[in-house]
């Protein structure tokens, strides 16, 4: 995999992150000192989680005790109890996760060691980019690739379809990578499995979008649970409520989440905002005030890209309204 290029923010960032969260981990163990099973975390069902040993065999293990909660993607030291049970004893330093705030506004992990994010938008429920730039936000400050998945083409006419290209471009422009799907007819998923080989990919996105329907079509022995966007409301049910990982014949993994809405954004810096945007990039420390944030002040170079065309407003409106959002 190509490594992204990391500017300085974002690489003090990671490690600031990586550092806070490896202190805050207690139980973490060095992995040398026990005599014990390397295996990856598959799911976790709460009381127990499934690992995965270097020969793709499954065991139901429960934990070792004060081990932190174990997620998809999480490599663990464990031995075996019996044919298919074991213990976990512990957890290797994670190299990146996705987190999202619980109801007391904590971080709960819901991935780690990932590549990549999927952010899946779709025809139906309504395309909201700006939820596409909060996943895009979130992932340029975790250092996680995104690529864009435009899912349910066959619903939308021409016109409609036109209209959703041209939504869409502005991230092409960006350089990001855009692919549309039809998960439904299995139709165009080519342009996605090229994506996922030899990566580890977390599909994020609405409830509805057709995130676990995009795993089983990509991945047929994958069997992620696919509800029904209920008609009166055009909202998806939440159907998937665990996370679960899903290797690739070829090589890779996806992992399914649940719909994740806020994930990311509430632990980030007013400050660190701009920084995601990658388009600002260029621009930042360019302004009249070091700590401009690039709203009304006088000075303010990104402002004037969007004044002079560089920069899209759409892209600025949503970065304004992230501020608020974090302001809140
Ligand atoms: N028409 C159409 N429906 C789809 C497509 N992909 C998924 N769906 C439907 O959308 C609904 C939600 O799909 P699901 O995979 O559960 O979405 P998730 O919540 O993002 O995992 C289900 O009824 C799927 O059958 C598609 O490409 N086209
Ligand atoms: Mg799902
Ligand atoms: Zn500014």
């Amino acid at each position: 995999m190509s490594k992204r290029k990391l500017n300085k923010r974002q690489q003090a960032r990671i490690q600031k992150q990586q550092a806070s969260h490896h202190t805050s981990s207690t139980s973490e163990t060095s992995s040398e000192s026990l005599s014990g099973l390397s295996g990856t975390i598959i799911a976790n069902h709460g009381k127990t989680v499934i690992v995965e040993n270097t020969e793709r065999k499954t065991f139901t293990c429960h934990l070792r005790q004060n081990l932190e909660t174990l997620v998809c993607g999480d490599k663990v030291t464990w031995s075996q109890e019996s044919d298919n049970t074991g213990i976990v004893l512990a957890l290797h330093p994670r190299t990146n996760f996705l987190a999202r705030p619980d109801k007391r506004g904590k971080a709960k992990v819901i991935a780690a060691n990932i590549d990549q994010t999927l952010i899946v938008s779709a025809a139906k429920p309504v395309l909201n980019t700006r939820l596409i730039d909060r996943y895009l936000l979130s992932a340029e400050i975790a250092a996680i690739t995104p690529i864009i998945v435009f899912n349910k083409i066959d619903l939308p006419d021409e016109q409609s379809m036109r209209n959703f290209k041209e939504q869409l471009a502005i991230y092409q422009s960006l350089d990001y990578h855009v692919v549309f799907t039809c998960a439904k007819h299995a139709i165009d998923i080519s342009h996605l499995k090229p994506v996922l080989v030899n990566k580890v990919s977390v599909f994020v996105g609405q409830s509805g979008v057709g995130k676990s329907s995009l795993i089983n079509a990509i991945h047929p022995e994958a069997v992620a649970a696919v509800g029904d966007i209920s008609s009166s409301t055009n909202k998806g049910r939440h159907t998937t409520t665990l996370a679960q990982l899903y290797h690739l014949p070829e090589g890779g993994d996806l992992i399914d989440s649940p719909g994740i809405r806020e994930f990311g954004l509430w632990k980030i810096e007013i400050e660190q905002a701009a920084s995601g945007f990658k388009e600002f990039q260029p621009f930042l420390g360019t302004c009249r005030f070091r700590d401009c944030l690039h709203e009304d002040e006088p000075g303010c170079n990104i402002r004037a890209a969007v004044e002079n065309g560089e920069i899209n407003p759409l892209r600025w409106d949503s970065y304004r309204r992230i501020l608020e959002s974090l302001r809140e």
